[in-house]
């Protein structure tokens, strides 16, 4: 079953990351890298695991990227909800770490996590071939910084002092850096340890991505607060463009589910090995929080 699998992701994402944390003491930053790395559902890790199980990687290594894009989507998540940027009180359900904490902790637990980030990927027991740590550092690298999840982030900022809302094609543009670039490397890992072809992986990931978006633009339409685990409605009372308002509920639902329909296809050469990832793909759009 899909759900115990990713539940085993989680506990798996979650001794690793308790192991990882334990010498680095209980001052309230390191508190703080625990708190905002706890939780979650783990959905990139779960994908750095499945595309690392189809390509016959250990799983004691795989675990290393899959820690790895957990702390920097961590640390994404405590720098978006600083009040320089989304100013959100409330991140899984729980108060963001800004306000349990302060601003400076928040800030320098999110620097911190994503340095561990590039630790964990790049660490020797990631991978016994130097070339390939490097390779999933590097493409780390790119894929959180300014030409993909800094440049969303950037772009997202941006537009909301536009004069004109977003086009769907701009939209598209600044989910794929935002949400998609660390959906792509986490669903890529597994083919760059095997030092594999990753196109069809990529083809996956481009679709899952952006599905995964337009999902989360449907429930800050349709979720209530306390499901979700974070606010909802505020793009659209900010009158911001996104997938929703530009192909209205039902555009929006039919295209999260064609792009399910266009990344379960771009598996088809791996059979049945990729169930896993295609249960991923139609737990994205079937989501609740
Ligand atoms: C601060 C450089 C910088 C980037 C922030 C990722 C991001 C960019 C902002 C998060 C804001 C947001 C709500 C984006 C929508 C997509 C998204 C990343 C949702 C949260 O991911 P989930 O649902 O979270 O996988 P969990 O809690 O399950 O880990």
């Amino acid at each position: 079953m899909f759900e115990t699998a990713l539940k085993s992701t989680a506990d798996a994402v979650q001794t690793h990351l308790d192991t990882v944390l334990a010498p680095l003491g209980d001052l309230p930053v390191i508190e703080a890298m625990r708190y905002a790395s706890g939780g979650g559902k783990r959905l990139r890790a779960f994908l750095v695991l499945e595309s690392a199980a189809m390509h016959e990687i250990d799983p004691r290594h795989a675990i290393w990227p899959a820690t790895a894009i957990e702390c920097i989507h961590a640390y994404s998540l405590i720098h978006d909800d600083l009040p320089c940027m989304d100013d959100d009180d409330l991140r899984r359900g729980l108060p963001t770490v800004h306000v349990k904490w302060d601003e400076t902790t928040a800030v320098l637990a999110g620097d911190a996590l994503q340095t561990l980030g590039f630790e964990l990927a790049a660490h020797t027991d990631c991978h016994p071939d130097a070339v390939v740590r490097a390779d999933l550092a590097l493409t780390l690298a790119r894929a959180a910084g300014a030409g993909g999840m800094v440049l969303g982030q950037a772009l997202d900022i941006a537009a909301e002092t536009a004069p004109e809302p977003l086009t769907l094609d701009q939209i598209t543009r600044l989910q794929a850096g935002k949400t998609g670039a660390l959906i792509a490397w986490s669903a890529e890992a597994g083919g760059r340890m095997a030092r594999a072809d990753i196109a069809p992986l990529t083809a996956y990931a481009t679709a899952l991505g952006l599905a995964f978006q337009i999902a989360d633009d449907i429930l800050d339409i349709e979720g209530d607060a306390a499901t979700v685990g974070k606010a909802v409605g505020k793009d659209a009372a900010a009158g911001k463009a996104t997938f929703v308002s530009l192909l209205g509920l039902d555009g929006a639902k039919r295209r999260a589910r064609d792009l399910v329909t266009e990344a379960c296809d771009a598996l088809s050469c791996y059979g049945d090995k990729a169930g896993n990832l295609r249960e991923a793909a139609l737990f994205v759009i079937a989501r609740d929080n």
